[in-house]
């Protein structure tokens, strides 16, 4: 018998193998639009304790597990989780997100950055990931993520989330020397964690660039790409095996970069059709994506006909099934419901 044969189906689509359905799951489906999540938050209000005392991590991962049984199940953690084991002291402000105390600016900072040791500064990682593999067995495939250099840069330069980037981007269009050492102290922090989390029982990880999308392309290539490459190329060399994905928001100019990341599967948005995007990316380019979030919000036929139309476009080979970016927060549980009964029944449908 094959390894693969009894890997589960989303781990399987993203090695390239054929599979009887396109693998389902939903980004950011552990949270707020799940009432079980609203509820555990009123006991542990701190996003930090939700997502780092291991019991509450591991229920927060498997609400959505429990609810629909999706092909994947994330980590319910943070891209910034890691900075603090860096010596960059953050927090998640309820409805706002990251929240860096100093925010980083100098070369000093730089300089001053703690070596990241995941296994003493992020202990709860390996217990979590253990619990997740061990309840979803070969049923679903457990998922890592972790932020990418120019994101988590972003956020550690700016103290928060920004509509202008103004700050980094002064940094990087003036003298970016200090940006460009930062980048890669982060790059390189990023691949031990990766490889951490694989260690720990990741089977597939995700890398979210949400902010590469701000960038010109020329920009990208210089700040994003060189960046992405820095960390997946880190995680091939110890785990070849493992599929990595690559996320961007907002990336449809800059698509056809994204597959030079040496990411296994590229996560394509609503921007663009899936056809196109397949197009765009020739045949060997795995996919992820692509509904846009607010087709939720729409009635079932209209679900319905777009997850049918999607995975026409995409083809019956290296798809994974997911909306375009997160699910909303407002978003109808009955609906995402709905979303996963349907994509379940693909194989009779299509
Ligand atoms: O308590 C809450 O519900 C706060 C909202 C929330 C949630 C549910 C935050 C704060 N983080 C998370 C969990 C989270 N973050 C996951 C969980 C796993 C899943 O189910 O998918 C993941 C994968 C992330 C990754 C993440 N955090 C990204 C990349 C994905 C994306 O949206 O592009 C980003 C940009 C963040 C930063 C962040 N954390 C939280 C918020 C609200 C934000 C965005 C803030 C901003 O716009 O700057």
């Amino acid at each position: 018998m094959g390894v693969s044969s009894t890997a589960p189906r989303l781990l399987r689509a993203a090695r390239g193998e054929v599979v009887d359905r396109p693998p389902v799951w939903m980004m950011r489906q552990a949270g707020r639009y799940m009432k079980a999540y609203r509820d555990l938050r009123e006991k542990y209000p701190s996003f930090r304790d939700r997502s780092e005392i291991p019991e509450v991590a591991i229920e927060v991962s498997l609400q959505p597990w429990r609810a629909f049984q999706p092909d994947g199940v994330i980590l319910f953690s943070d891209i910034v989780t890691p900075l603090p084991g860096l010596g960059i002291d953050m927090d998640i402000a309820e409805g706002k997100g990251p929240i860096i105390h100093s925010p980083i600016r100098t070369q000093e900072q730089v300089d001053n950055l703690r070596p990241f040791d995941p296994e003493a500064s992020l202990p709860f990682i390996k217990t979590i990931l253990q619990a997740l593999r061990l309840e979803v067995g070969h049923q679903s495939t457990v998922l890592g993520f972790v932020g990418a250099p120019w994101t988590l840069a972003a956020y550690a330069v700016e103290g928060k989330g920004s509509k202008t980037y103004s700050i980094i981007k002064n940094m990087a269009f003036s003298d970016p020397t200090i940006l460009h050492q930062f980048l890669a102290k982060l790059a390189d922090a990023i691949a031990v964690y990766a490889r951490y989390q694989i260690d720990c029982g990741a089977q597939v990880v995700q890398m979210f660039d949400s902010w590469a999308g701000q960038l010109s392309p020329q920009d990208y290539d210089t700040f994003a790409l060189p960046y992405q490459q820095r960390v997946f190329e880190q995680v091939k060399q110890t785990h070849p095996d493992t599929p990595l994905i690559l996320l961007v928001s907002g990336s449809a100019g800059v698509l056809e970069r994204m597959a030079k990341s040496g990411a296994d599967v590229v996560t394509v948005d609503w921007a663009v059709d899936m056809a196109e995007a397949r197009a765009r990316l020739g045949k060997h380019v795995k996919v992820q994506g692509n509904l846009d979030p607010g087709v939720l919000f729409g009635s079932k036929q209209f679900i319905r006909d777009r997850i049918l139309d999607t995975v026409r476009k995409a083809g019956n080979w290296g798809h994974i099934l997911n909306l375009g970016h997160g699910v909303l927060p407002e978003t109808p549980e009955e609906n995402v419901a709905f979303f996963f009964e349907t994509a379940k029944q693909l194989n009779v449908l299509v």
